[in-house]
């Protein structure tokens, strides 16, 4: 069932549950591609969440502040095409927050070993505000904190699984968030000891 956490922000779990065998074979080609790196923070310090993307543009970070590049600084090459089925599945969530003809450009990949984390923060560097971002967990699971406009709000914990989706429009868009460190777990599932979140943007 569907969970509204606020206007704009719509939690459906399992939503993914049927693709996520396909889902994690795309994030092994797409690294095959343009390969997981710990980016820089503006600040210098390493992230402990390791990122690729695939579609027009890919999220970077580094001294120079964070951006969105239309060629892999890495590979120097073109990013990774975005799957169909990435496309389709992002444009359905949405449609279903109530978000019509969702086309992403770029899906961002983000990898939590076991003990990564990423502290609280606002998704700023989009350039169309309006569009939504659109969250697919898979792999080990993770708590999700939610906050609000400001960082001293409180803020909620999420427990997100693999399937699991998120849309983040309207209001919500803009509201701080993070992910607690990711706890290895005994028997993790056949897609290895990491949780995996593709978020889908429109950053032009
Ligand atoms: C993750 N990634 O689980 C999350 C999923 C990131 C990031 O936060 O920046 O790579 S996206 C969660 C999100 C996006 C936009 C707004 C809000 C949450 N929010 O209002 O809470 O790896
Ligand atoms: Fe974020």
């Amino acid at each position: 069932p569907d969970v509204l956490l606020s206007a704009g922000a719509l939690f459906l779990p399992d939503f993914a549950r049927a693709q996520v065998g396909r889902l994690h074979a795309h994030i092994q080609s797409i690294a095959a591609g343009s390969p997981f790196r710990h980016m820089l923070t503006p600040g210098g310090r390493c992230m402990s969440v390791a990122t690729t993307s695939c579609g027009s543009f890919g999220w970077t970070s580094g001294r120079g502040g964070y951006r969105y590049m239309a060629f892999d600084p890495e590979t120097r090459q073109a990013w990774p095409h975005m799957p169909p089925i990435f496309r389709e599945l992002a444009y359905q969530a949405a449609a279903r927050a109530g978000f019509a003809e969702f086309r992403p450009d770029t899906c961002l990949v983000n990898r939590y070993a076991p003990g990564a984390r990423l502290s609280l923060h606002q998704d700023l560097d989009e350039g169309d505000m309006n569009a939504p971002i659109v969250s697919v967990s898979l792999g080990l699971p993770a708590v999700f904190l939610w906050g609000g406009a400001e960082r001293r709000d409180p803020r909620r914990r999420i427990t997100l699984c693999e399937g699991d989706v998120m849309v983040w429009g309207g209001d919500s868009r803009m509201n701080f968030h993070g992910v607690e460190p990711v706890q290895a777990a005994a028997g993790a599932g056949e897609h290895g000891a990491c949780r995996y979140n593709l978020t889908f943007r429109k950053a032009r």
